[in-house]
């Protein structure tokens, strides 16, 4: 299978975040990519293209197109406004406070724009953000060429970020945007399978009253676990879109035994589904050592995954998300892919 990447994730390096009440280096770090990539030579997955340019405009299909537009002017403004490094917004319109109204400094802008404080920006991040989408598009345009699967080793991630904000390293949602590209090409029904750790909050909130994607995530309990207010087995989508929307929460501690069983009835009701094209939110922070997570999957495990998801014999596009164990994350991702192309 084809590899999509751009060199351009690289400005968005020298990020920091917040953890346990400390300004940090953020875990998502362009070595993520870098170890992926190597990977991806180092099996002879397949070729490693560069994206071409999509525009901007096929974001705005799933994103509110004020939110698209705010984010290149993001550093401009912060610089403008006297700082350096690292923008991060501090207050949030919550409760009680007027979400409705778009305010005009920069540091009310971030917090109108985001639900925490994990998609900051540097010098670099707005390119890195495009770059990712194009990845993402140019991968789903192989598929949509009659490639069975392409990779789309996308940085930043995407899954968190929602149809007017950001947060938890995302900005574009690169696998919804994908989604609504098949949909666009002529495509009838999309499948999006998120196995990232964490809940894919923003891609359940862009197609929650939607019944042309379906939208099967499993991760860790929203109820001890990032991004806390949403991924409830309850949420099952709405209006239009009821029975579109599958959780598969579980518990801190969760290992193949028990994860393998929640992939394999996700991995039913995708077939159910009948959908034209797959999409898969690859994170791989699932894994036994990552940092910031609390599943217990091991690297023998990752060929399994692609091995399952196979089976449904669908054309297939693989979008990265998380994973922060950086040594193992190529080996864990890559496992994924060529588990895929094993089977
Ligand atoms: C992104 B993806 C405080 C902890 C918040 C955010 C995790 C974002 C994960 N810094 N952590 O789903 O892998
Ligand atoms: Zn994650």
């Amino acid at each position: 299978m084809k590899t999509v990447y751009s060199p351009r994730h690289h400005g968005h390096a020298g990020n920091v975040e917040l953890v346990a009440g400390a300004v940090v280096p953020a875990f998502e770090m362009p070595s993520r990519a870098e170890y992926v990539r190597a990977r991806v030579e180092a099996v002879k997955l397949g070729t490693i293209v560069t994206p071409d340019e999509h525009d901007i405009a096929i974001a705005k299909r799933v994103h509110r197109a004020d939110f698209i537009d705010f984010l290149p002017t993001v550093y401009p403004l912060w610089l403008e406004s006297g700082r350096d490094g690292t923008a991060m917004p501090y207050t949030w319109p919550t409760r009680g406070l007027r979400g409705d109204v778009r305010p005009a400094h920069i540091d009310a802008l971030l917090g109108f724009y985001s639900f925490d404080a994990g998609a900051n920006f540097v010098k670099g991040t707005w390119d890195a953000i495009k770059s990712s989408h194009d990845v993402a598009i140019s991968a789903a345009a192989l598929v949509k060429g009659g490639e069975r699967a392409a990779f789309a080793l996308c940085r930043p991630p995407g899954h968190h970020a929602g149809s007017s904000f950001m947060g938890g390293y995302c900005y574009i949602n690169n696998a919804a945007s994908a989604a609504q590209w098949f949909l666009d090409q002529g495509a009838q029904r999309v499948a999006i399978l998120d196995v990232d750790y964490h809940h894919g909050n923003g891609t359940q909130e862009i197609f929650y009253r939607r019944n042309d994607v379906l939208l099967v995530n499993l991760h860790g309990d929203p109820m001890v676990e990032y991004p806390f207010f949403l991924g409830h087995a309850d949420e099952r989508g709405e209006g239009p879109g009821e029975g579109f929307n599958v959780n598969f929460p579980m518990p801190w501690g969760t290992d193949w035994d028990r994860w393998s069983q929640a992939l394999e009835d996700g991995c039913r009701r995708v077939a159910d589904y009948a959908p034209d094209v797959l999409l898969i939110s690859l994170g791989v922070d699932t894994f036994e050592k990552d940092p910031i997570s609390k599943f217990k999957l091991k690297t023998e495990d990752y060929p399994k995954i692609g091995r399952r998801i196979a089976k449904l014999g669908l054309p297939t596009l693989v979008v990265m998300e998380g994973g922060y164990a950086v040594e193992e994350i190529g080996v864990n991702a890559v496992g994924v892919l060529t588990g895929f192309e094993d089977a």
